[in-house]
C-alpha cells in the first residue's frame, strides 16, 4: 500500500471518530412493524422515546437516513412519530434470514445528534408454498417392489420458519398430502402415501403395466401459518413395462393346452415348402416383447429351416428315399429382454406318400361334393315349396273373388283367366 493511501485512511478515521466526538449519540432505540403494512402506518414516537423537543425538530432538521439506501421511513417533524413511508416486503428486504432488521439514523443538527433505531420486520404469511413446475413427472417400474420409495420435488414457501419459538406460526413450515376427496375417487392413487414431512411418496403396492400405464394424482403442500396456504401440484405417474411376461406359443396348441403339433406334408414336396408356423404372444412391449425364434431340436438339420422372425417352419430341401418319415422339431420362442423369458413348441412333421396324400385329398374332395349334393337337395326342396305356396295363394284369391255376391267380378275374373 502506498503512503500516500495510508495516510487518506489514517486522515478518514481520525474525521469520523471527531465527528463521533462532537456529536451527541445515545443509545440506540428498537421497533417492530409487521411486514406489507399500509403507508403512513406509525412505527413509533422517537421525539418521545428519545426525549427531544419537539418544538425544535422542525428547526433542526430531524431525519431518518438508511445508511446508503433510501430510507422505508420517515419521520414527521411536527410530532416526532416515525412511519412507514412505502409498503415493505419483508422478503424482499431481508429474504430468509431472521430476524429481519432495518438500521436507521435519526439525524438532527445544530448541534448534530444521531441517534439509532432499529426496526424489525415481523413476517406474516403472504405467500403460498410453491412447487418449481405445475406438473410433475413420476416414473414407477412395474417391478418396483411394494414400499419403493420414490421423491418428490420439494416445495418452497419465502416467508420464515421461527424455529426459535415452536409455539409461534410457522409460515414455511411445509406438510404434503395426497386429497382424502381424490385417494377415495381414484383408487390409483389410494395405493400411494405420502410422508407429510418430506414428500417422499411410498407405493403401498407394486403395479403392473399391463393393465395400468398411467394415471394421475395431486400433492398438496400447505404451510403451517395461522391462516395456512396451500399449492399444489399434478403429478403424472407413468408405470414403466419390465420384462415380467414370457412368450405364450398360440400356435401349435393341442387340446390339453400344450405346445405340440402334428404336420402331415407329401413327401414329393420341393425345397421351400411351408410346413407350418410357429405362432406366439408376449404381452409386454419393446424389447422385452420382440420374439425371436430359434431351432432347438431338430432330427436332422438339413431337412428344416426355422424363419427367426416369422416363425415359419420350411423344407431346406427335397426328400429322400433314406428320409425317416417322421421328424421331431423343438423351436425355442425367446423375448429380448433383459433377462429374456421364452417357451417351446414341439412340431413332428410326418411326411406321407403321394399316393396318401392324393388319397386324403380325394376323401376331402368327396366329403366336400357331398356336402355340396346336400346343399342343392336342400335348395330344391326350398324352391318347391316356395313355388307351392304360390299357387296355393292365387287359388285362394280366385275362391274369395267368386264368392262374391256380385256375378261381375266372378266372371271377370273367369273372363282374365280364359285370356
Ligand atoms: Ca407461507
Ligand atoms: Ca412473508
Ligand atoms: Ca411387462
Ligand atoms: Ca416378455
Amino acid at each position: 500500500m502506498e503512503l500516500n493511501e495510508r495516510k487518506a485512511i489514517i486522515a478518514y478515521y481520525a474525521v469520523g471518530f471527531l465527528l463521533l466526538l462532537l456529536s451527541n449519540a445515545s443509545a440506540q432505540i428498537r421497533y417492530s412493524i409487521t411486514e406489507e403494512v399500509k403507508q403512513g402506518t406509525v412505527v413509533g414516537n422517537i421525539a418521545k422515546d428519545l426525549g427531544l423537543d419537539t418544538n425544535s425538530l422542525k428547526e433542526r432538521g430531524c431525519r431518518v437516513v438508511a445508511g446508503s439506501t433510501e430510507s422505508l421511513f420517515q419521520v414527521n417533524q411536527h410530532d416526532g412519530l416515525l412511519y412507514v413511508k412505502e409498503i415493505i416486503d419483508r422478503e424482499d428486504v431481508c429474504e430468509r434470514t431472521s430476524p429481519c432488521l432495518i438500521n436507521l439514523k435519526t439525524v438532527l443538527e445544530n448541534p448534530l445528534e444521531i441517534h439509532y433505531v432499529v426496526v424489525e420486520v415481523l413476517d406474516v404469511n403472504d405467500h403460498s408454498p410453491s412447487f418449481s413446475e405445475k406438473e410433475a413427472r413420476l416414473d414407477i417400474s412395474e417391478s418396483g417392489l411394494p414400499g419403493l420409495r420414490i421423491q418428490l420435488q420439494a416445495a418452497r414457501d419465502p416467508d420464515v420458519v421461527k424455529a426459535s419459538d415452536p409455539d409461534e406460526n410457522t409460515n414455511s413450515l411445509i406438510s404434503y398430502n395426497i386429497p382424502r376427496a381424490e385417494r377415495e375417487d381414484n383408487k390409483h392413487s389410494s395405493l400411494l402415501n405420502i410422508n407429510p414431512e418430506s414428500g417422499v411418496i411410498v407405493a403401498l403396492k407394486s403395479f403392473d403395466f399391463e393393465t395400468l400405464k398411467t394415471f394421475q394424482f395431486h400433492v398438496v403442500a400447505t404451510d403451517a401459518g395461522t391462516i395456512s396456504r396451500n399449492s399444489n401440484v399434478t403429478v403424472n405417474v407413468f408405470i414403466l413395462d419390465d420384462n415380467d411376461n414370457a412368450p405364450v406359443i398360440m400356435y401349435p396348441l393341442n387340446a390339453n393346452g400344450s405346445a405340440e403339433g402334428v404336420e402331415e406334408i407329401p413327401r414329393n414336396v420341393n425345397a421351400g415348402h411351408l410346413v407350418t408356423k410357429v405362432r406366439a404372444y408376449d404381452a409386454d412391449i419393446g424389447y422385452n416383447g420382440w420374439l425371436l425364434f430359434s431351432l432347438l431340436e431338430v432330427t436332422d438339420h438339413s431337412l428344416f429351416g426355422l424363419d427367426r422372425y416369422t416363425g415359419q417352419i420350411r423344407t431346406l430341401r427335397s426328400f429322400t428315399e433314406t428320409d425317416g418319415a417322421q421328424h421331431k422339431l423343438v423351436i425355442l420362442v425367446k423375448d429380448n429382454g433383459n433377462v429374456s423369458l421364452s417357451a417351446t413348441a414341439t412340431v413332428v412333421v410326418k411326411l406321407v406318400e403321394p399316393k396318401e396324400a392324393i388319397a386324403a385329398s380325394d376323401v376331402k374332395s368327396v366329403l366336400k361334393a357331398d356336402d355340396e349334393s346336400n346343399v342343392t337337395f336342400y335348395l330344391m326342396i326350398t324352391l318347391g315349396s316356395v313355388s307351392a305356396l304360390f299357387i296355393a295363394s292365387i287359388i285362394v284369391l280366385v275362391v274369395m273373388q267368386c264368392s262374391k255376391p256380385r256375378e261381375l267380378a266372378c266372371r271377370q275374373v273367369f273372363t282374365r283367366n280364359k285370356l
